[in-house]
């Protein structure tokens, strides 16, 4: 299996983000792509190979472009107010608060497009994310092009970040990217799996009134976990969405045996949708040491995911999301990939 990987996502590097009611270090660190990738090279995965420049064009297919220029232009905005700290937000609008309104300010702006203040943005901060989504989409082509499947190495993550906010260390939404790119490309139904441990809030939204998009996760369950106010059960779709969207919320705790009955009804429903490719949100933090997760999975039970999302016989695209234990992280990923292969 291939993988499409950059150094660029080092470019993204935050100082804290807020968690336990401090400014901690950023988990979401530059570090865990390294191990990841290093990984890939001792296992001999297959070749790694640089992204392709795809511009803004398939960015605007699924964000909206005020979001965009907003994100690229943050950094500049946020220096000349006179700031020398990564940029947070500060507050956000809630019930009864007006969205009608994009605020001048940069104060303003980061509360606006933001959801949580756990997302700083840096100096290199579009750059990162923008070569990130570069990553998912040539990806995307090989895999359009004829490649079983093909890792995508994406950093910073992008399954939080929805058509018009970031969020959840997450700037620009790298598999909705991608899955958008394959409608495009010809494909008629994709399918997204996604197995953060976290609710890709993100992705659903963007294709929630969509049936040409299948998108099925499982997660921390909403009412315990972040982000905590999207990810249950009852979220099925809109309008022509409707029946196209499948949350499997599980409660803190969960290990394998739940887990992984989830996932193979996750499988079947995707196997029954009948999609032209599928998307695979991988992340890693169901990882039992995650520290800031509550699931129990073991390292060699990340080979049995990879062998069950390849029972699917789907062309698939695997776009990196979470996983904080760091030093495990490169073998609990590729671990995923190596399943997928074996299976093969
Ligand atoms: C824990 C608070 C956690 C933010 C968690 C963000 C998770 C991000 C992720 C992604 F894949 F996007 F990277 N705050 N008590 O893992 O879902
Ligand atoms: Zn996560």
């Amino acid at each position: 299996m291939k993988t499409i990987y950059t150094d660029d996502h080092r470019l993204q590097n935050g100082k804290a983000e807020l968690i336990d009611g401090k400014l901690l270090p950023c988990f979401e660190m530059p570090r865990r792509a390294e191990i990841v990738i290093a990984r890939v090279r001792e296992v001999g995965l297959g070749e790694v190979l640089p992204p392709e420049t795809f511009g803004r064009a398939p960015l605007e297919r699924v964000h909206k472009k005020s979001f965009l220029d907003f994100l690229e232009g943050a950094w500049a905005a946020w220096t000349a107010a006179g700031r020398d700290w990564d940029a947070l937000p500060l507050v956000w609008q809630v019930r009864g608060l007006r969205a009608d309104r994009e605020p001048d300010s940069i104060d303003g702006k980061l509360s606006y497009f933001s959801f949580d203040a756990g997302t700083p943005i840096t100096a290199g901060t579009w750059q990162a994310a923008s070569a990130a989504a570069d990553v998912a989409l040539t990806g995307q082509k090989l895999v359009g092009q004829g490649e079983r499947a093909v890792f995508s190495l994406c950093r910073p993550p992008g399954h939080h970040a929805a058509r018009d906010y970031y969020g959840g260390y997450c700037f620009l939404n790298n598999a909705a990217i991608a899955a958008q790119a394959f409608r495009e490309s010809g494909a008629a139904k994709v399918a997204t799996l996604d197995v953060d441990y976290h609710h890709g809030n993100g992705t659903q939204t963007i294709f929630y009134d969509r049936p040409d998009v299948l998108f099925c996760s499982l997660h921390g369950h909403p009412s315990q976990e972040f982000p905590f106010f999207l990810g249950y059960e009852d979220e099925t779709g809109e309008g022509e969405g409707a029946g196209f969207n499948v949350n499997y919320p599980l409660h803190w705790g969960s290990g394998w045996d739940t887990w992984s009955g989830a996932l193979d009804d996750a499988c079947r429903r995707i196997g029954a949708y009948g999609p032209e490719a599928l998307v695979v949100s991988l992340g890693v933090d169901t990882f039992k040491d995650d520290p800031i997760s509550q699931f129990t999975l073991d390292s060699p039970n990340y080979l049995e995911v990879g062998q069950r999302i390849a029972a699917l016989g789907l062309p698939t695209l695997f776009v990196m999301e979470g996983g904080y234990a760091v030093e495990e992280i490169g073998v609990n990923a590729v671990n995923v990939l190596m399943g997928f292969e074996e299976a093969n």
